[in-house]
């Protein structure tokens, strides 16, 4: 049977990205993220495109019990899952933490670092039993290194650069593999999001230099995922050629 990978976050950006990336390679995938609508249009896409699968699994990933909802329920033909992308996330503002918003902060310890955590508890206890599995976790650079105003942002992705490497810890006599991949700037709705819907200001994020794209993350986590059975990436880093360290852009002109 060919193999399953579910992808948190795949309604847009990175999470689509990779579920079209690990559909050209004959996965079968299972799709989340809180908007339906956007992964239905994704399903019908993939269907028409690749001869594969998908499962759609819309629930927030904040939500403990739609977490472990959505895992039991899942099928039995589906409950063998491979590869698991905890992809789902988001930064809220960019302000200096001492004016910061504490409801932005929740939502993004909340999604980037509790819902991670929830849906990687059920999946691998799965995977340790079928003796197998890989779980690959998105980081960020903001993750490896701060960058002003981006405070709990970077806060929460330094916790998922702890957690890859506990979980990595614990899972490797269990026939597990753990990957972090810590991106830089992409463009994706990520600062659509951050800036609340303010399409202008997103977009002056990516004004005068190349910008990463979803595709060359999702090409990343694929080339990760399909190494020999002995060989474990644990952990990548990559930016844009312009952006050397977190938060420093070299634009033209
Ligand atoms: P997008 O905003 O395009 O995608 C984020 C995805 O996460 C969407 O599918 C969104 O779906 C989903 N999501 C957000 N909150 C929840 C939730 N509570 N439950 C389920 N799904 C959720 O951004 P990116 O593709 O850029 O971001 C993907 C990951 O990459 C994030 O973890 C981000 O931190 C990380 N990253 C991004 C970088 C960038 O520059 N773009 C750089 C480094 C890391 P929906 O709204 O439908 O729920
Ligand atoms: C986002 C990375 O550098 O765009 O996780 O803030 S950056």
């Amino acid at each position: 049977m060919s193999l399953t990978v579910f992808i948190t976050g795949a309604s847009s950006g990175i999470g689509e990205a990779t579920a079209l990336r690990f559909a050209a390679e004959g996965f079968r995938l299972i799709l989340n993220a809180r908007r339906d609508q956007k992964l239905q249009a994704l399903k019908q896409e993939i269907e028409a495109r690749y001869a594969v699968p998908v499962l759609l699994k819309p629930f927030d990933v904040r939500d403990r019990a739609a977490v472990e909802l959505a895992v039991d329920s899942l099928p039995d033909d589906w409950r063998n899952i491979d590869v698991l992308v905890n992809n789902a996330g988001l930064a809220l503002g960019l302000s200096q933490f001492f004016e910061g918003n504490p409801d932005q902060w929740d939502t993004m310890i909340d999604t980037n670092v509790k819902g991670l955590l929830y849906i990687s508890r059920v999946l691998a206890a799965r995977m340790i039993e079928q003796g197998s599995g890989h779980i690959v976790n998105i980081g960020s650079i903001a993750g490896k290194e701060v960058y002003d105003k981006g405070n709990v942002y970077c806060a929460s992705k330094h916790a998922v650069d702890a957690l890859t490497k506990a979980m990595r810890l614990e899972l490797a006599t269990k026939g597990v593999k753990v990957t972090g991949i810590h991106p830089g700037a992409v463009e994706t709705e990520f600062s659509i999001v951050r800036f609340d819907g303010d399409v202008a200001r997103a977009k002056a994020v990516y004004e005068g230099f190349e910008n990463l794209v979803a595709a060359d993350i999702a090409e990343a986590i694929y080339w990760s995922v399909s190494r020999p059975a002995h060989v474990n990436i644990n952990d990548l880093v990559i930016m844009p050629m312009a952006q050397p360290v977190a938060g420093v852009v070299m634009r033209k002109g």
